[in-house]
């Protein structure tokens, strides 16, 4: 058995919803395995989690899951990705120094979680079940609502967050500094960059303060170290955030 205080139940080989946990357990400088990507022999693989979905009187219904092995009071296993990191938040105060913010948080953290559905169904608009290329003509159609119209939206929520919360102590999401929900904003504004450059460019100008917060939380230390290291996987096409050059803007920044 491990002697990590957290395992982290989330699919091999993607970031997907594990990152925004993943992130969170490294700024808080946590202990935790990764458990689907230990090899098979270690207790790895996709088993573990389908274990963990299923184990009656404590089901969850799709990955992320983290237990954590060390409370007084045993076992405590979580899902839901805006779930586990309010949970996170309330263990290390790294993620969240003023306990008080605790329900704007999980607000900012549930508005970024509907956001990220709508960017997942942009390839996926008819059904998950399907390949993207079944779904093409309607994946078209759906990105070009996502960005033409969505994308200004939700950015330009967050921007006037940022603006709101500037003018009276920092320039994060919220309170006097850093919290966890300014991780999220730094993987989604990631992920956007990686699938729709053409639209990401577009917006950028109109959301100076999140795209400066994007390079900060880049370069806070923890973060940075894990972005070099080989436990931060790459973007690809098989997660959230899928590059398909026919589902971008065709124009680039607006000049
Ligand atoms: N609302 C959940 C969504 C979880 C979710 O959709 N997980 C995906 C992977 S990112 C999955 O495996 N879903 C399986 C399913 O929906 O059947 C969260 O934010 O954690």
């Amino acid at each position: 058995m491990s002697t990590a205080a957290y395992e982290l139940f989330y699919w091999p080989g993607i970031q997907g919803r594990g990152e925004f946990v993943r992130l969170a357990l490294e700024e808080a400088g946590a202990s935790y395995v990764d458990v689907a990507r230990l090899p098979k022999d270690q207790g790895g693989g996709v088993d573990p989690i389908r274990r963990i979905l299923e184990t009656a009187g404590g089901r969850h219904f799709a990955p992320p899951v983290l237990a954590y092995r060390g409370g007084a009071a045993g076992d405590l296993v979580i899902g839901q990705t805006a779930c586990i990191l309010d949970f996170l938040a309330t263990r290390h105060a790294e993620l969240l120094p003023d306990p008080s913010l605790r329900h704007a948080a999980l607000e900012l953290q549930l508005t970024f979680a509907d956001f990220i559905g709508e960017a997942h169904d942009t390839h996926h608009p008819i059904s998950s079940a399907l390949y993207y290329e079944d779904q093409k003509a309607e994946a078209k159609r759906r990105s070009d609502g996502f960005l033409r119209a969505r994308v200004p939206r939700f950015l330009g929520h967050f921007e006037a967050v940022i603006r709101d919360n500037a003018a009276s102590s920092s320039s994060s999401l919220l309170g006097a500094g850093f919290s966890y929900v300014d991780l999220t904003a730094f993987q989604v504004m990631s992920g956007l960059a990686y699938a729709f450059p053409n639209a990401y460019a577009r917006n950028s100008d109109d959301v100076p303060l999140l795209v400066a917060l994007k390079e900060r939380v880049a370069s806070r230390p923890r973060i940075a170290a894990y972005l070099a290291s080989s436990r931060r996987l790459p973007f690809s096409q098989h997660g959230l955030f899928r590059h398909y050059p026919e589902l971008d803007l065709s124009e680039g920044p607006r000049r």
